[in-house]
């Protein structure tokens, strides 16, 4: 079976790993660099919603194709939400997840409440409309950074259930539980039902 070409909106290539696993079975996910989208996209809203909107509608207005994108973060209850779409460049425009994890973890050095979660938005282009579909984790973030798997803020978050942090239990389990792979199940859903 040949299957559907999909588009993933994102220059993440962690991100486009875990979509590849999560969405290999019902399409070909291509990246930005293989359709040749060089343009820097800025992600200038406050809300996941509005920067899924602007990554999804970019490769729309390039290509005028099925694609779809993923803005995603981390918010932290004692932060009052943030770091949020401030996630990427919380300690800074180049930050690096090392920067971004040793902030947080200076900012809830005194803290006892360290409850969090991860929350993605997909945006999806399909028959000339955009889709939404949202998947989130609840968790807690750790004492100290822990484990060498993944991307970002995984070696401090604890999923709710597990006492590892998602860099320590490794892909195959981040990816049955993690906000992405909940929003991904139900973009899944929606294209099994409208395709
Ligand atoms: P694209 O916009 O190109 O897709 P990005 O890394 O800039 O890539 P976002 O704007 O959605 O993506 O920022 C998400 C940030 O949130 C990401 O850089 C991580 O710091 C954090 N994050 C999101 N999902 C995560 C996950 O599954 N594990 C760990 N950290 C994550």
């Amino acid at each position: 079976m040949v299957k559907k070409k999909i588009i993933f909106a994102s220059n993440n290539a962690h991100k486009l790993n875990e979509i590849n696993a999560l969405l290999s079975n019902n399409f070909e996910v291509v990246g930005l660099k293989d359709v040749n989208y060089t343009t820097e996209i800025i992600e200038s809203g406050n809300t996941f919603h509005e920067n899924s909107f602007i990554k999804t509608s970019a490769i729309v207005d390039f290509l005028n194709s099925f694609c779809f994108s993923d803005d995603s973060g981390l918010e932290v209850e004692c932060l009052n939400g943030q770091p949020g779409v401030y996630s990427a460049r919380f300690a800074g425009e180049k930050a690096s997840d090392y920067d971004n994890i040793n902030l947080l973890l200076q900012k809830m050095a005194n803290e006892t409440n360290r409850n969090a979660q991860f929350k993605t938005v997909i945006c999806l282009y399909f028959n000339n409309k955009y889709h939404y579909f949202e998947g989130f984790v609840k968790g807690q973030i750790a004492m100290e950074s822990r484990g060498v798997n993944g991307f970002g803020y995984d070696p401090v978050f604890i999923p709710e259930g597990f006492e590892n942090t998602f860099a320590e239990l490794g892909a195959e389990i981040k990816n049955k539980i993690s906000h992405r792979a909940m929003a991904i199940q139900k973009l899944v859903k929606f294209l099994n039902e409208n395709d």
